[in-house]
């Protein structure tokens, strides 16, 4: 435990120096109004509310936010960092970026995520490129989360949920500009710039968007510096046009890289090379005769190399399993398309009824030796190729005054491809047991939903869901089997869950409880130190598993000033094959944030508590980590203020972890040695004391 740390006064002094800064201009601009003033003549922009429990009182299933929004701890730079706010989630910390989200302890591919409807599969066989990784949050409008298996219409296999990152094109019916642009500062070195513009008129509109993020290696609470250091760049370009003003097609393309130390293994990303093309059809028609109501068609080419090493970002040091300079570059191609219809009729019944198309295509090269046999002089050679035809339908309707109904069917057809001629086998290379073998999977997902409004603002959700998820790339290529050297013969993993959900939205009083309980036949386990022989192996699985858990966010309004968001994320589940915990399950979790909000400033605090996790199954997990031991809990205070300037400027200012307090997230990979970084500890420690400060100009 560390929350009995001291105090530490110069940490505190720079906090409240901070807020007294952020808040004075208060004194001179509204001396004496009241609230019920504001309400009658508001003097400029309100101030739209930091980020402290993303939350979505509508809707027990689904929440949306708002990615250019402010939020604690630190504005995200990343597509994982965005969803640590959503109670439930968590993130796998490997350095400064690129940690993988988790929701419920479900990781990887059992969490959907799609970036303008189009899939993004990374191409780093130890995981350093999670689909998260590609995503710049500020090119983006909205995050889209849809929790457990409560939607069939974008992909297959999400069995934790579905999030969906959306950029949302401005309607002009004028030639007009706007756009904004935000400027994000911060302790460790951390400086990012975003520019968001939009030009437009009634036929046509364009947008650009560009993003830099920077940080410099943090340093955890005891004031050791961890390696993490990383910088990311994107460039965002969509070009619409309005056919009719029904019909709108749109190009689009999106250009990024990267580069991020790692600190718990022996290489470090040095590209992240990401190219994307995409065209859109999307017809909105504002009133047709009959049951047609509108339909969206999108194909898309996505293309990510990825190269690490041993030397670039870190003082190459020998090892036994690396003695020379070291390099890795995988790259994947990922082209899918997708048609998505709507249908409406008079009695309020809904389908959306569409299919959907996915490949991809898995390639690696390596040198052992980059002094020797530089990698590019290598080629590249397939190792795997993945091709999925999907159908599905959602069916919607009102029952009575009060309540509705949704229902859902996809069938997936799959087809598998080996093309490893060998694997490594320790040091060795060995014939692949299942080489040019193929698979071919058809798999059905499904669910059912009932949602009644027992008043005003309160919604009650009861859903069951099952999802059939084949092994993906990790799981199927990158880990052996018990028995044998490729795991190509891994079954499908099936989910079948109980969904019940209650929110409210009405009064002072707002929240939203999510539960769930679910049992997994198949489950994928990896598990890792596994003896063979003289060696040791991960290997992967299928287990008998089950879950449950849920979460509980509420946010109480005290005064017009004054509003309490909380939230609590517990889950708890079982390994039955085994007889014990299921590994890589998130300790409970609850966060308190209190804030004092005038129209056009705010300031607050987050306390974010965290248990122990006793409950473990060390050296098993899924393809992202595995468990090391059991963790101490923790709890972190971090402060904030707001300030709207006017129309234009707002200024965000925050002091994550203001104590200071060192401490790792049960969810995190074992730390590694590093050259010229002092010893790890047992987990990646998180960062010390952070001061940051985000500007937001819109125009
Ligand atoms: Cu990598």
């Amino acid at each position: 435990m560390n929350t009995s740390k001291t105090l530490n006064v110069s940490g505190l002094t720079l906090a409240l120096g901070l807020l007294s800064l952020a808040a004075s201009p208060l004194d001179t601009t509204q001396v004496s109004t009241t609230s019920a003033d504001y309400a009658a003549s508001p003097p400029i922009r309100e101030l739209e509310p930091l980020i402290l429990v993303a939350t979505d009182y509508r809707n027990p299933t689904q929440l949306e936010l708002n990615p250019k929004n402010p939020a604690q701890p630190i504005p995200a730079q990343d597509g994982a960092e965005i969803l640590r706010t959503i109670p439930g989630f968590n993130v796998i910390r490997k350095g400064g970026t690129d940690g993988d989200p988790v929701f419920r302890g479900m990781a990887g591919s059992r969490l959907g995520i799609l970036m303008d409807g189009e899939t993004l599969l990374g191409g780093c066989g130890n995981r350093m490129d999670p689909p998260t990784a590609y995503v710049f949050p500020g090119a983006y409008d909205r995050v889209v989360f849809v929790r457990g298996p409560q939607s069939v219409r974008y992909g297959a296999g999400h069995s934790a949920g579905t999030v969906r990152f959306e950029r949302t094109p401005t309607r002009f019916d004028a030639f007009g500009v706007e756009g904004m642009t935000q400027l994000t500062v911060g302790a460790f070195g951390r400086n990012d710039q975003l520019l968001d513009v939009e030009v437009g008129a009634p036929k046509w509109d364009a947008r650009l968007s560009l993003t830099r993020t920077e940080a410099d290696d943090y340093h955890d609470g005891d004031g050791r510096k961890i390696p993490s250091a990383y910088e990311r760049r994107s460039a965002h370009l969509s070009l619409g046009w309005h056919l009719t003003p029904d019909h709108r097609l749109e190009l689009s393309g999106v250009i990024s890289d990267g580069e991020a130390a790692y600190a718990d293994r022996a290489m470090d990303g040095v590209a992240f090379d990401r190219e994307n093309i995409g065209l859109k059809w999307t017809h909105l028609p504002e009133n047709t005769p009959g049951s047609y109501a509108g339909l969206e068609a999108q194909v898309y080419y996505n293309y990510v190399d990825h190269v690490m090493d041993n030397f670039s970002l870190r003082r190459f040091q020998p090892t036994m399993m690396m003695p020379n300079p070291t390099v890795s570059n995988p790259d994947r191609q990922t082209i899918g398309g997708r048609l998505a219809t709507d249908w409406e009729w008079d009695n309020d019944l809904q389908l959306h009824i569409g299919l959907d198309y996915l490949e991809n295509d898995h390639r690696i090269r390596r040198t052992m030796n980059a002094n020797a046999q530089p990698i590019n002089a290598l080629s590249r050679e397939k190792d795997a190729d993945f091709r999925q035809y999907g159908i599905f339908a959602e069916l919607e309707g009102a029952v009575g005054e009060a309540g509705r109904w949704f229902s859902g069917l996809r069938l997936d057809q799959h087809r598998t491809r080996d093309l490893r001629e060998t694997v490594r086998a320790g040091m060795a290379m060995q014939p692949n047991p299942t080489a040019l073998e193929r698979r071919h999977d058809a798999l059905t997902s499904g669910f059912v939903r009932y949602e009644h409004t027992l008043s005003e603002g309160l919604l009650l959700s009861v859903g069951l869901g099952h999802t059939a998820r084949i092994p993906d790339y990790w799981e199927l290529f990158n880990k052996e089997s018990a028995d044998s050297l490729s795991a190509f013969d891994l079954k499908p993993e099936k989910t079948t869950q109980l969904d019940l959900g209650l929110s409210r939205e009405a009064g002072p009083l707002n929240y939203s409880l999510s539960l769930f309980a679910n049992r997994l036949d198949d489950y994928i386990l990896i598990e890792s130190q596994v003896p063979k022989g003289m060696r040791m192996a991960t290997i992967a699985r299928n287990i008998e598993s089950s879950s449950y858990g849920g979460e509980l966010a509420l946010g109480y309004k005290l005064s017009t000033e004054w509003q309490v968001d909380a939230s609590l994320a517990y889950v708890r589940a079982r390994n039955r094959t085994d007889s014990r915990p299921l590994a890589q399950q998130p300790p409970l979790e609850g966060r308190l944030g209190l804030t004092y909000t005038r129209p056009s400033w705010s300031v607050g605090g987050l306390l974010r508590l965290v248990d122990a996790q006793k409950r473990v199954a060390v050296n098993q997990g899924n393809l992202v980590g595995q468990d090391i031991g059991p963790s101490s809990g923790f709890a972190i205070l971090s402060l904030n203020a707001a300030r709207q300037i006017n129309e234009r400027h707002r200024i965000t200012v925050g002091v994550d972890n203001l104590f200071d307090t060192t401490y790792a997230e049960h969810l995190s990979r074992a730390g590694a040695t590093v050259a010229g970084f002092p010893p790890p500890d047992t987990r990646v420690n998180e960062p010390g004391r952070h001061l940051w400060m985000q500007w937001q100009f819109d125009f």
